[in-house]
């Protein structure tokens, strides 16, 4: 028999899909909708293995849903715009445009070979005008309902290539091309006005139950909703305070008020108005000012750096006792963005208060006594103390819970007045920023805005979109090619008709992602960026498959946008993906030669196994070091790349391999015998396929018990490998297909054994093989068709219906039952499920322990309760 080709077979079967429009979705079609949808790539230039296991995994549910008889959207584009791209062009005098597009191409080429089911036409890829137009539509739509901001914003500043620095590009607080220490500079800067939707974002995230808990914690912390309280302490001292003297009072923001007798100084932010205002009076403070803006303001260097604090001088009166003052200090770590950028410091139970009280000599007073401590011995050493308790040495809280005494306060000071008005109020503060979106870049969207002197900013008319980059730009000059060049940015106000400048920022590459997924619902739509009856149609999409490493701004950014584009009548949905999965990485073993130098896993031969197991290099033969297993990267050269892996072994190998091995939120460790596992499962399901199409019914008896065996095993693999697929469990679809696949070979071993190939076996075995082939077409989708063409079937398995398991075929034929003698459990025994009563009763009298129980005594009666138990009375 001839072995299974591939290379012959895969591009065959893919003409023919192809030729057929197999995967083209129609936006009219009566059938019920199903989108799934894996994150598009970058055209970095290569497909890499993550990429083949993300689209693999995609491909296994839009082929299953379609064999299941919907109209399965599986679109594929890329998200093409940003910084390789620059560069590049940078490095390698290249166009970041003719960089893309020919990476564009060459992936397009690595991944048709798949074999994925995908709809290409509707592909696009973001940095093509006919896409980012409608994006500045969007954008001018969502300025118009206010939900664009123009706010100063810090950015990283290169002061020796006066360029704006992307985060990325600054490597250990310095310039990546000039190596200067990167400041931190104020620019005017646009910003999509995220923090509207954040009560919104945050609890429908308790909606999405299709989604994985941790991607769920991960945004509603970053959120970071906290329920607190403003309080606002009076100034005692603004009279006597350089800079304060107008200074009625000071709002901090606090979310644990119960600890407020425990206040032992007051920290604002060093850019905080009253900092800003004192300063000015005071060298000595503006010094200070001067020296932690330094620090930089990434949250982690901010919870690394030394404490730091100046004191102002100035004081205030505790809210419950004015007699009582505290010291106003400027701290490096109050922040200004967050609350009021101010706070009330208590070092006993805020560790970064305590570490700050201690650095200033300032009194640590515990006010919160954990359970079971007495408060006599209750002191604070280096460790904050945050748990719950009892107050004490709080006065009229003492005694009570951190909960009640919470209450207790925040009624009081909502009560109490400071110049007519109360002291404190209750506020729900969020940690999610605005998203600024400005980049100082040419490979982005350009933002669609125009400065006119006398109009201020001025949205670029609709019919006027796109704004295109110009293609005329050089990129031998450190900044934004698009400040300088000669003309682009000269315009004519819409407004006022006068000279004018268009807007150089372009849009952070996040924002072409956070809509494309509503584009491929209507790509064709030239007018505008969806229509409704494409959007209603396939949104939300019902399975969307990605990196775990977009579960925070991607996701969230996506859920703003559909948010928004709600608001602006694009769409008419909240929540863009109703499923979510988050696949783990492809990681192999890493390799080293004599010297150390990485080395490749092609350039590896693997002897020996167990604990002999180790490596020689293939072409010295000199021993390599075998390493940890890590996520494939160029860097550590363990990558495989997918090109070598379908050349020898063709797409289905690699896809059942990436399927096979472990569940799809893990990592799954690429090994070559697992590559040769998989390329032997095709092989012997080509082997089986090939027998028992050839089988010849034989004279053997009419209803064989091996028959019968066989159809339950093909009906309970379509039972369980319907659901498994449903909920991504593919390791444990290959489970029961091999041991499907093991059944039809035991068949075929004892009909051919017993010279039995009755017409009921035959009939058994190819409707089992049938089944085998159908369920793993989704997988192996080439390796299927030539099976359904070897069992003479018709069509292609890709438009056949699902299997459909018989309910009957799963009700197991034997029963296990409890013999009792006199009350007392003694054995089991197995009868047939149908058994009449003088079989079991044979059964359970023949067991060997009721036997024995038995012993000499006459047996009274036998009562058996069908289907449940047997009991002997003697
Ligand atoms: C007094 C206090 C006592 C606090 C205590 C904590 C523990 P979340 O939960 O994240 O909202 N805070 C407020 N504004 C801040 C700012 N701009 N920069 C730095 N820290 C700020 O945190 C709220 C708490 O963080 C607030 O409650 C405040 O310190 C601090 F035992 O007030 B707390
Ligand atoms: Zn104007």
């Amino acid at each position: 028999r001839e072995r299974y080709n591939p290379k012959e077979t895969e591009p065959r079967w893919q003409a023919a899909w192809e030729e057929k429009k197999l995967f083209s979705t129609s936006n009219d079609d009566g059938r019920p909708a199903y989108y799934v949808l894996e994150m598009f790539p970058y055209p970095s230039g290569r497909i890499h293995m993550g990429h083949v296991r993300n689209y693999t995994l995609g491909d296994v549910l839009a082929r299953y849903k379609r064999a299941k008889g919907f109209s399965v959207l599986h679109p594929m584009g890329w998200d093409a715009f940003g910084m390789p791209a620059e560069n590049a062009a940078m490095q390698n005098k290249v166009h970041p445009g003719e960089w893309t597009w020919a990476n564009i191409a060459s992936m397009r080429n690595q991944l048709k070979p798949i074999g994925l089911s995908l709809d290409w036409a509707r592909e696009f890829a973001t940095c093509d005008p006919a896409y980012y137009k409608h994006q500045q539509r969007l954008f001018i739509d969502f300025y118009k309902a206010g939900l664009v901001d123009r706010k100063t914003a810090k950015v990283n500043w290169d002061p020796v290539d006066h360029t704006v620095l992307a985060n990325e590009q600054v490597i250990d607080g310095r310039g990546w091309r000039s190596g200067a220490v990167v400041e931190q500079r104020e620019l005017t800067q646009w910003f999509l006005r995220i923090t509207k939707f954040a009560d919104q974002l945050d609890t429908a995230l308790d909606s999405l139950d299709r989604w994985p808990e941790k991607v769920r914690i991960m945004q509603r912390n970053w959120i970071g909703r906290s329920e607190g309280l403003l309080v606002r302490f009076a100034i005692a001292n603004a009279a006597a305070t350089p800079g304060a003297e107008d200074q009625r009072d000071l709002k901090v923001y606090t979310t644990r008020p119960d600890t407020l007798f425990g206040a032992s100084f007051i920290g604002i932010a060093a850019d905080h108005p009253l900092a800003k205002a004192l300063a000015a009076q005071n060298p000595a403070l503006a010094g200070f000012i001067e020296d932690i803006r330094r620090t930089g303001t990434a949250q982690e260097a901010i919870d690394r750096a030394e404490k730091r604090g100046f004191d102002t001088g100035l004081r205030v009166a505790h809210p419950f006792d004015p007699e009582w003052t505290l010291p106003v200090y400027v701290a490096n770590f109050v922040l200004l963005e967050y609350g009021t950028g101010a706070i009330f410091g208590c070092p006993a139970h805020d560790q970064r208060d305590l570490d700050f009280a201690r650095a200033h000599d300032l009194p640590v007073t515990p006010v919160v006594c954990p359970p079971d401590v007495d408060p006599a011995t209750f002191i604070i050493g280096d460790e904050a103390y945050d748990g719950e308790g009892r107050l004490i040495n709080s006065r009229f809280l003492d005694g009570m819970s951190a909960r009640d005494a919470y209450e207790d306060v925040a009624r009081r000071l909502e009560t109490a007045q400071l110049d007519g008005a109360p002291m404190g109020e209750r506020k729900t503060n969020f940690r999610l920023r605005d998203w600024g979106i400005s980049r100082q870049r040419y490979w982005g969207c350009p933002i669609p805005m125009i400065h006119c002197d006398a109009c201020g900013v001025v949205p670029v008319p609709v019919d006027q979109l796109p704004v295109t980059l110009p293609e005329d730009v050089s990129f031998d000059k450190p900044g934004n090619p698009l400040d300088r060049h000669p003309t682009w940015g000269k315009v004519d106000c819409p407004h006022c008709g006068a000279p004018a400048r268009r807007e150089t920022d372009t849009m952070d590459t996040f924002v072409d992602s956070s809509w494309y997924f509503a584009r491929f619902t209507d790509p064709w739509n030239a007018g505008a960026p969806t229509s409704a009856t494409a959007v209603a149609r396939f949104m939300p999409v019902d399975q969307y498959i990605g990196g775990v490493e977009h579960a925070i701004l991607h996701l969230l950014y996506s859920r703003f946008f559909t948010r928004a584009m709600k608001e602006t009548g694009h769409v008419d949905l909240d929540e863009p993906f109703t499923g979510l999965f988050t696949q783990g990485m492809v990681v192999h073993e890493t390799y080293r030669d004599a010297s150390g130098a990485w080395t490749e896993p092609g350039d590896v031969r693997i002897e020996g196994s167990g604990s002999d197991r180790h490596a020689v290099h293939v072409k010295t033969g000199e021993p390599v070091s075998i390493g940890p297993i890590e996520k494939m990267s160029k860097s550590k050269k363990n990558t495989v790349d997918p090109d070598d892996i379908i050349a020898a072994y063709g797409a289905d190998t690699a896809r059942w391999f990436m399927l096979s091995d472990s569940p799809p939120e893990r990592d799954v460790i690429w090994t070559d015998e697992g590559v040769q596992g998989a390329w032997r499962f095709i092989q012997r399901v080509w082997r089986i396929t090939q027998e028992v199409a050839s089988l010849e019914a034989g004279t053997g008896a009419a209803s064989s018990p091996v028959a019968r065996i066989l159809r339950k095993a093909a009906h309970h693999a379509i039972a369980t490998v319907s659901d498994d697929v449903e909920k991504l469990r593919f390791n444990r679809c290959v489970a029961q297909i091999y041991e499907l696949a093991n059944a039809i070979q035991g068949a075929i071993n004892s009909a051919s054994e017993a010279e039995d190939g009755s017409a009921d076996v035959i009939n058994a075995l190819r409707e089992a093989n049938t089944v085998l082939i159908q369920l793993l077409a989704p997988m192996m989708p080439h390796l299927a068709e030539s099976c359904w063409q070897a069992l003479g079937h018709g069509g292609l398995v890709a438009t056949a219906s699902w299997p459909v398991h018989d309910p009957a075929m799963l009700v197991e034929d034997e029963i296990t039952l409890p013999v009792q003698v006199n009350g007392k459990r003694r054995a089991d025994i197995t009868v047939a499920r149908d058994a009449d009563r003088v079989t079991i009763e044979q059964a359970a009298l023949a067991a060997d322990s009721v036997k024995r129980a038995i012993g000499e005594a006459a047996v009274k009666k036998i009562i058996i309760v069908p289907q449940r138990i047997v009991n002997v009375v003697i």
